[in-house]
């Protein structure tokens, strides 16, 4: 379905670092193919995000920190956590974007999972489900009438974004060639029934006109 790109169409890019993309700690299968899409995307919209998974060293989504197995899971305070390798740690080349993403017209850079005791998938209210990051107020402030997200992973960290735009009361299309998935234990499959029960539309990125 044709989608004409308004000037009040929001583009939130997702967590396009190099620890989600190969070669990283925390790599997402083909992740570094959604760079050149991303960077063909942002400039046919007005305002644009880009979110950045950053987290203090000791983090409570790393399996390290617990000593245990990464991709096992935990009861922690706010609910079950997955357990991940040590990624995007603050201020490593891990937790860089991809050095080709090149989105000049991104106005904002929002950081999420940087308190030690609350992990973050969704750039706009951590795991605690009460701490916010700002970005719902920085796309409403900007005067967003409809939000678009990309990024990595599908499943995670952009599932919960999108999740989020839409409780917030935004219609949500989630670009999903320009996205790419952890897929744990059916987590993509999973996600794709949450966007289709929460209205979250599903879109390509040749969609967009
Ligand atoms: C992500 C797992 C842990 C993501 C971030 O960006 O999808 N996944 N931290
Ligand atoms: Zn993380």
């Amino acid at each position: 379905m044709p989608e004409a790109v308004g000037r009040r169409d929001a583009l939130v890019v997702v967590d396009v670092q190099n620890d989600f993309c190969p070669g990283g700690a925390l790599a997402v299968a083909d992740g570094d193919a959604v760079v050149p899409l991303v960077n063909a995307l942002a400039p046919r919209f007005a305002i644009v995000a880009l979110t950045q998974d950053w987290h203090p060293a000791g983090h409570i989504s790393f399996a390290s920190t617990h000593g245990r197995d990464a991709f096992t899971t935990i009861e922690v305070a706010y609910g079950t956590q997955v357990l991940w390798p040590d990624h995007c740690v603050q201020g490593t080349r891990g937790a860089e974007f991809h050095p080709e993403l090149d989105v000049p017209n991104a106005h904002a850079i929002v950081r999420k999972g940087h308190q030690l005791g609350i992990d973050s998938y969704s750039g706009l209210r951590e795991a605690d489900r009460i701490t916010v990051t700002g970005l719902a107020g920085y796309l409403r402030e900007r005067g967003a009438e409809r939000v678009f997200v990309c990024g990595l992973a599908t499943d995670f960290c952009v599932a919960w974004t999108a999740f989020d735009a839409a409780e917030a009361g935004w219609p949500v299309f989630v670009i999903v060639d320009a996205c790419r998935a952890i897929d744990l234990g059916g987590s993509l499959e999973r996600a794709f029934a949450e966007f289709d029960k929460r209205g979250i539309r599903r879109i390509e990125a040749s969609d967009l006109v």
